[in-house]
């Protein structure tokens, strides 16, 4: 059992099955129409659709298991349990406090949100942050990893399967990482990531189940490993793709990122991508809105309660209102009336 659930979460790793990788002819498919990218062209990666081919196949097979009733109760609580602390590993420890250096953090609190983060398997912190602080600073240009111009299916999934654009690698090299460079927790987690995701995102989860209930062995590999990775990834994406399609502007109609309610809530608080594209600083990620639409705040604030985080960066409620006034749609609560565009 445990060497196939290993095989199984390996799939994805960058370096253990490179061989397998570099045996498979690295084909490209299309070419972009734009005439600005008439020399790039995809190189896609089959080691990683192959992945995802069975991610979401298995997880057909979970909604099966979970129709007809042949789970245990405590596996879907437990799914769903680890589901929401992985995703505080990503949202206000990848994202607020490592990307955005939103607040401070002690380091246990470091560490705990660094393990949470590994449960996600999003990737390394160091990796996550340098996608990401890429995307802000090109936002939806051939140098955002998952620019959304492309398309909702690229930047929501795609652009994990293939090769990136050279863009990416040559406007990405002028971003800052010393600050993660000097944080040995992150180094530390970079340096054994390959052993430690699959342990913390596949094997522990799926092990817990038929450890402490007994649950069959694999009901729990497809409930509370992959369906629960699966879904996880989804609701993440989303940010990507729906939060720069669809939804509002109240801060900035000249930018493509939107506040989305629906992805805000599936994501945590990560959904009000209007806002968070202005004032990316903001530990809140968010101007309104309550712990229901973005849970990560109240961890965080706990966290501040506890000694653990802080210098909590915000922004006043009169910048926000006067960006409002001078770029938003109108939406913005203060600009409704005279602002509509
Ligand atoms: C996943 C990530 O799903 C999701 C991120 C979502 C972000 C959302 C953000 C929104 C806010 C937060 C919301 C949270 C909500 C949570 C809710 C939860 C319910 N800059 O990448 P490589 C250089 S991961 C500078 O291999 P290829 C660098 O030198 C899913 N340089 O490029 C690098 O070498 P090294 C699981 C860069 O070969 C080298 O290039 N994971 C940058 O084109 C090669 O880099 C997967 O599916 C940069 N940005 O491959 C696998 N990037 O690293 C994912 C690269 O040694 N990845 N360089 O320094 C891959 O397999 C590959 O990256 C690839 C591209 C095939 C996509
Ligand atoms: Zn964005
Ligand atoms: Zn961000």
């Amino acid at each position: 059992m445990t060497s196939s659930l290993l095989l199984a979460t390996t799939i994805f790793t960058k370096d253990v099955i490179k061989q397998v990788e570099d045996d498979l002819p690295k084909i490209s498919t299309a070419r972009l129409s734009s005439g600005k990218n008439r020399d790039y062209e995809w190189q896609i990666v089959w080691r990683n659709v192959l992945g995802f081919v069975y991610l979401h196949a298995a997880t057909f097979y979970a909604l099966y298991l979970t129709i007809t009733g042949r789970f245990k109760l405590y596996t879907y609580i437990f799914a769903l349990t680890f589901a929401i602390l992985a995703a505080m590993g990503v949202t206000a420890g990848a994202h607020r406090l490592w990307a955005h250096q939103a607040y401070k953090a002690r380091w246990p609190l470091r560490l705990f949100l660094c393990v949470l983060q590994t449960m996600a398997f999003q990737n390394h912190i160091y990796e996550w942050v340098r996608d990401h602080r890429v995307h802000h600073k090109f936002t939806e240009t051939d140098a955002d990893p998952h620019n959304a111009k492309r398309g909702f299916f690229f930047s929501h999934i795609g652009w994990l399967m293939v090769r990136k654009h050279k863009d990416v690698f040559e406007k990405g090299s002028t971003i800052d990482m010393s600050d993660l460079e000097k944080d040995p927790i992150v180094m530390f987690q970079k340096k054994t990531y390959l052993f430690m995701m699959p342990l913390l995102c596949f094997i522990i989860p799926a092990a817990i189940p038929i450890y402490f209930w007994n649950e069959d062995p694999w009901t729990s590999w497809y409930i509370a490993a992959i369906w629960r990775y699966t879904l996880s990834l989804h609701f993440t994406w989303l940010v990507n793709s729906a939060a720069h399609i669809w939804g509002n502007k109240p801060y900035d109609k000249y930018i493509g990122a939107t506040d989305n309610k629906s992805v805000a809530i599936c994501a945590f608080g990560e959904g009000w991508h209007n806002y968070h594209h202005v004032f990316p600083w903001d530990y809140k990620a968010a101007e309104l809105g309550n712990y229901s639409t973005n849970l990560s705040t109240g961890l965080i604030d706990l966290a501040a309660k506890w000694g653990l985080a802080y210098d909590l960066k915000t922004v006043s409620v009169e910048m926000i209102k006067k960006r409002a006034a001078r770029t938003g749609d109108g939406s913005h609560p203060s600009t409704e009336h005279t602002n509509k565009s």
